[in-house]
């Protein structure tokens, strides 16, 4: 039986509409898994719906409300949706709490950060030091900046150089890394583009988005993607 991965979605101002990129099922798919797209819930409701699932993908979207990392906002700061960051922030905590497999793309890294106890920058282009363009004009099949891969367990070994390049479309992006969390990858900017959580089965944040390189072929992107997979199988198997 393949496993059952839940994808979270964007809220959007109207209760009743929900975003998804559809990248994100794609991929899924490709890798052998079964998609399924969560709804927002209250948060004590969670539990039961993470019992549904054998993996987590957190995808891309809003910005993180600053008051979750003690920070009030600054203008630069974008859209906030209160609802999203309550359901993103408690299926963090479980998922680790749980030690359930979990890939979070942009929002879904930070997210995974913050959790944690981490900090964001509210906005790279106003608050870093000569930041390079995390915000490209061009669609995300297409990369935009390099990366360094310089730790972690899961992304290194996939990349035998060292090095990618990689799209970009954040506004927020870490400043300082939660507690246990290695830093995997970092642009040459330096700033934080992948966390992993090492003492985990597989939790894994992208500042980019693999997802878009993996449904065109792009072998090591195919491959975080796979694993990811791989980890939910064995996660499902082992829950008894
Ligand atoms: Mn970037």
């Amino acid at each position: 039986m393949k496993p059952i991965i839940g994808v979270t979605a964007q809220m959007q101002e109207n209760l009743y509409d929900y975003q998804l990129q559809p990248v994100y099922i794609s991929a899924i798919l490709q890798e052998g898994g079964i998609p399924i797209v969560l709804p927002i819930v209250p948060p004590e409701e969670v539990e039961e719906v993470l019992d549904l699932v054998d993996g987590i993908v957190m995808t891309g979207g809003w910005d993180i409300d600053p008051n979750y990392y003690g920070e009030e906002p600054l203008p630069e700061t974008g859209m906030l949706n209160f609802e999203m960051d309550e359901f993103d922030s408690t299926v963090v905590k479980q998922v680790i709490a749980r030690d359930m497999p979990f890939f979070g793309t942009c929002r879904g890294m930070q997210m995974l950060n913050v959790v944690t106890g981490g900090t964001l920058y509210q906005s790279v282009l106003d608050q870093m030091d000569h930041p390079i363009k995390h915000k490209q004009d061009h669609g995300r099949k297409f990369p935009v900046h390099h990366v360094e891969l310089v730790g972690g367990k899961i992304l290194q070994p996939l990349f035998e150089n060292g090095r990618t390049r990689v799209n970009s479309s954040h506004n927020q992006g870490v400043k300082t890394v939660g507690d246990g969390v290695t830093v995997a990858a970092k642009a040459p900017d330096g700033l934080v583009e992948a966390i992993e959580l090492e003492d985990k089965r597989f939790i894994l944040g992208t500042q980019w988005h693999p997802e878009n390189f993996a449904v065109n072929g792009h072998e090591p992107s195919r491959e975080i993607i796979a694993e990811f997979i791989r980890a939910a199988v064995e996660y499902r198997d082992t829950r008894g």
